[in-house]
């Protein structure tokens, strides 16, 4: 049995920002880390949640990551933006570059945000999820470090490699999905690893190609992707959509860029933006309730939305007005205030 700690949502943001600043990230980096950190908590996403606080804190002591980058703009294009992080953790450079992104979105129909030059930690979800508040449909797409198998194969050559999409609902919160392409991400291994908990079958392989359900003989050999060769296809697009085509890094390159240090994966970022006003011709009630037909028949048969789990989580956690960590987790991030 795991023992957790509970904290007030407050205490879980000062407590992020205050470890986040003692290790060298400016107010800018630091909030917008916290944000994207707490708001996962919040929501029960504990893979990307107050864990990262140790992974950030990591990479930066490591002399991997610069807390004081500023980020440059700029347009390539009508439809797309440049955002430039300079080797800092990618939010603030999201957070920069995403009025520009919506505002060429709307006049566009469509329009492409690439970041460079970024570490890369964080959950996609927050991200199109804000685009979505904005009215519009959106996508996003990372690389990381190459620790999954091509199907077929058994050596890591691309990342972890997430996908996230969401869709605005008039009244209502977004239909939003982000996973990664592996059976499950690399953080959700992690912590498996820290609680002693074993992995499901076919998450992965140790070094030697045989299959493993033991975190740490995982985390040495290689993770599967999901779907098989579909996944495995899906996970090649990411590689190439949000590295060479935004002529960023793969997620080999990234590895190769670690040089064994284990910090957080150094690569790009695609987000695309679609506004449904334009590409409609004119959205009226009819397409919104086509859409919304569709997410009726899912729930209807009993089936969930992706989203429902963690909309949930965040009501019942704001209600309370506190999450829950377990306890061993807290005491390592307190050790980063030392
Ligand atoms: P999961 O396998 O848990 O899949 C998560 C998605 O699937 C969520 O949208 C979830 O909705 C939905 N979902 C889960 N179960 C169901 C169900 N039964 N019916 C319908 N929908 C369902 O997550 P992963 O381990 O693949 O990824 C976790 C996080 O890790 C993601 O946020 C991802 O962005 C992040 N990540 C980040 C990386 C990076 O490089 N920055 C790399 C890899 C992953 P709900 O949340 O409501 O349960
Ligand atoms: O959980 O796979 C993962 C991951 C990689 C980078 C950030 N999270």
């Amino acid at each position: 049995m795991i023992e957790h700690v509970t904290l007030s949502l407050k205490e879980a943001y000062e407590l992020s920002l205050s470890v986040l600043q003692n290790n060298g990230f400016n107010e800018d980096h630091a909030r917008s880390i916290a944000d994207v950190i707490c708001a996962c908590q919040l929501d029960d996403c504990h893979s990307h949640g107050l864990y990262r606080l140790l992974v950030c804190s990591d990479t930066i002591r490591a002399g991997h990551v610069n807390g004081e980058a500023g980020v440059t703009l700029t347009e390539p294009s009508q439809a797309s933006v440049r955002a430039d992080a300079q080797g800092g953790y990618s939010l603030v450079a999201f957070e920069k570059a995403r009025p520009l992104l919506i505002q060429k979105a709307k006049q566009m129909g469509i329009a492409a945000l690439a970041i460079n030059n970024c570490y890369h930690f964080s959950a996609l979800w927050p991200e199109v999820e804000k685009l979505s508040e904005a009215g519009l449909a959106a996508m996003a797409m990372v690389p990381s470090h190459a620790w999954v198998a091509p199907a077929g194969g058994s050596k890591g050559t691309m990342g972890t490699n997430p996908i996230a999409f969401s869709w605005p609902r008039a009244g209502k919160k977004p239909f939003t999905f982000d996973f990664a392409t592996s059976v499950v991400a690399r953080g959700e291994i992690e912590l498996h690893r820290r609680e002693g908990r074993p992995l499901s079958e076919g998450v992965a392989v140790d070094s030697a190609g045989n299959p493993t359900t033991d975190p740490e003989a995982a985390l040495d050999g290689a993770m599967l992707t999901f779907g098989g060769y579909k996944g495995s296809a899906l996970s090649i697009m990411i590689e190439l959509l949000a590295g060479p085509l935004i002529d960023d890094l793969t997620s080999i390159e990234s590895l190769e860029f670690d040089g064994g240090k284990g910090s957080t994966p150094y690569h790009g970022e695609l987000i695309l933006a679609f506004d449904p006003n334009l590409l409609s011709g004119g959205r009226t009630q009819t397409n919104d309730a086509r859409a919304e037909k569709l997410f009726s028949q899912i729930v209807d048969q009993g089936a969930r939305l992706p989203s429902q789990r963690r909309y949930e989580a965040r009501e019942k956690n704001s209600k309370r007005n506190a999450v829950e960590i377990p306890k061993a987790l807290h005491a390592d991030i307190l050790k980063l205030l030392e």
